[in-house]
């Protein structure tokens, strides 16, 4: 066949469906208009069997001045029930959101705003999520330290996520409660810190229940840097999960990028895959599941300004629905694990 057929007439079946391949939940996120697009729904319906709200489920939509809305998030709810799909939820508490909600109230009204809220969405969605990321990306940017923000200058460092924690455990009880963060791999210093706090907030009595890594890659990391953290990460005997896995062939700064397209590709295809070894070989218990963030790669949030260059790939589908080379990498990883 001339190869200017390809594109429009087959559908992607150069690789079998990614969760048939997967001894774990294979995981998207998703936004509600994502729903109405037929080449969407197509892939993530074949190759999918989790989503996570990329948007939806955070307090930025949730959290009105008038109470709480939850058209968008119910619909991504119903949508996942009506396809068999598992739901995963994101995020409880993120250092970036609520700032403007919770301005002005005194301490009391604060602390309690908290409380209303995480039981709010919590329970709403209680026995139709398998988890939580109940407190998102804590760690310094640097990886020394925690951030500081509104909710930890309110209600303490450590307290405001035990609290959150404690929370989210009463509202929903069955849910595996995570506690997520990237660049955990990339920047082992950042990792450390993450799994000092982990440790932390076990030792504090926070029911802490699983460990996502969000693993937005770094393709140049030195080999066996991925499958350290892993290592690391598992020993608290949690379950882990994988939480938005992408990997760009960009540089974000640095020297001029003069690798070839070929490279990167070795690169990715190599980065991915020590990924998911590393992540296949935990105990089956400890792996709760590994989410690419995103479809294809022009629904990727590094498509968009101010990351989009037109070409990036970071995700396992392109724009027309082939597999690209991430899917090369975790079909070969699942094949060679069988
Ligand atoms: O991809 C998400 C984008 O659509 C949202 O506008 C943004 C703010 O809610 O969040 C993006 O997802 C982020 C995720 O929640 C946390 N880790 C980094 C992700 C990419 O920015």
């Amino acid at each position: 066949m001339a190869s200017g057929c390809r594109a429009a007439a087959q559908p992607d079946i150069a690789v079998p469906p990614l969760k048939s391949l997967a001894p774990y939940r294979v995981g998207t996120c998703a936004m509600t208009g994502q729903l109405d697009d037929a080449g969407w729904t197509r892939l993530a319906l074949t190759h999918f069997n989790q989503i996570t709200p990329e948007w939806e489920m955070k307090m930025e939509y949730i959290l009105t001045p008038d109470g709480y809305r939850f058209d968008a998030p119910d619909r991504i709810a119903s949508w996942c029930d009506s396809h068999g799909m598992a739901l995963h939820g994101t995020t409880l508490i993120w250092y970036s959101q609520g700032e403007e909600a919770f301005r002005g109230l005194s301490r009391a009204d604060y602390g309690q705003r908290f409380d209303r809220y995480i039981a709010a969405v919590a329970g709403r969605y209680a026995g139709r999520v398998r988890g939580w990321d109940v407190v998102n990306e804590a760690v310094a940017e640097d990886g020394v330290g925690l951030r500081s923000h509104h909710w930890s200058q309110n209600l303490g460092d450590i307290d405001h996520m035990r609290r959150a924690f404690d929370q989210a455990k009463q509202a929903d009880p069955d849910a595996v409660l995570f506690l997520n963060d990237y660049n955990l791999e990339n920047n082992p210093r950042k990792g450390a810190t993450f799994l000092k706090l982990v440790e932390q907030l076990l030792k504090a009595g926070a029911p802490v229940g699983g460990i996502g890594s969000q693993s937005h890659l770094n393709i140049e990391i030195p080999e066996g840097r991925i499958s350290a953290f892993i290592h690391e990460a598992a020993q608290f005997g949690l379950p882990l999960h994988i939480s938005e896995l992408d990997a760009s062939r960009r540089r974000e700064g640095g020297p001029p990028d003069v690798r070839s397209v070929s490279f990167r590709s070795r690169q990715q295809f190599d980065r991915v895959k020590e990924l998911t070894d590393a992540y296949s070989r935990l105990p089956e218990q400890q792996r709760y599941g590994l989410t690419l963030w995103g479809v294809r790669d022009t629904d990727s949030w590094l498509r968009r300004p101010p990351h989009d260059d037109g070409r990036d790939s970071p995700l396992a589908f392109d724009a027309s629905g082939q597999p690209t080379t991430v899917a090369r990498a975790l079909s070969e990883s699942w094949l060679r694990s069988q």
